[in-house]
């Protein structure tokens, strides 16, 4: 008899021990909009920098081509001086600094071809833009 409820007993203290610790589990099954973890989109990943030569001013990538609906993710680095990011359709603008990663991130909505430029004055005309394709 004793055996049973010292039994009983040790199995309820585990059960509240594991009932505790998934109750703190951090945010484990939380479903909500977490844009990075989701699996039904698809994160297309970009790396570029942003520098200058003797013929002109650039980010290396010239043209980035996803599907509507990817989630795009831009790693940019600047390595030679004073640059931002912009893409006008979306509301991004962004300062690049020196030497340090800019991650920018955003889910296409809509076909088309989009301009992605810096907007220190006259980057963009002696070459700084590229274009984003998105196709469906
Ligand atoms: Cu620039």
């Amino acid at each position: 008899m004793n055996k049973k409820i010292v039994l009983g007993i040790a199995a309820f203290a585990v059960l509240a021990v594991v009932a505790i610790w998934f109750a703190n589990m951090p945010n484990s099954s939380v479903t909500g909009n977490a844009i990075k973890t989701t699996s039904s989109g698809n994160v297309k990943e970009f790396v570029m920098t942003s520098f200058y030569d003797d013929k002109g001013i650039w980010f290396s990538l010239k043209e980035i081509s996803v599907k509507k609906g990817d989630i795009v993710r831009i790693k940019i680095t600047n390595i030679k001086g004073n640059h931002d990011f912009v893409i006008d359709e979306y509301g991004i603008k962004e300062i690049t600094p020196l030497d340090k990663e800019v991650v920018i991130e955003f889910t296409t909505d809509e076909v088309g071809e989009f301009i992605y430029y810096c907007s220190v004055n006259g980057h963009r005309q002696k070459g700084q833009w590229g274009t984003l394709k998105v196709t469906e």
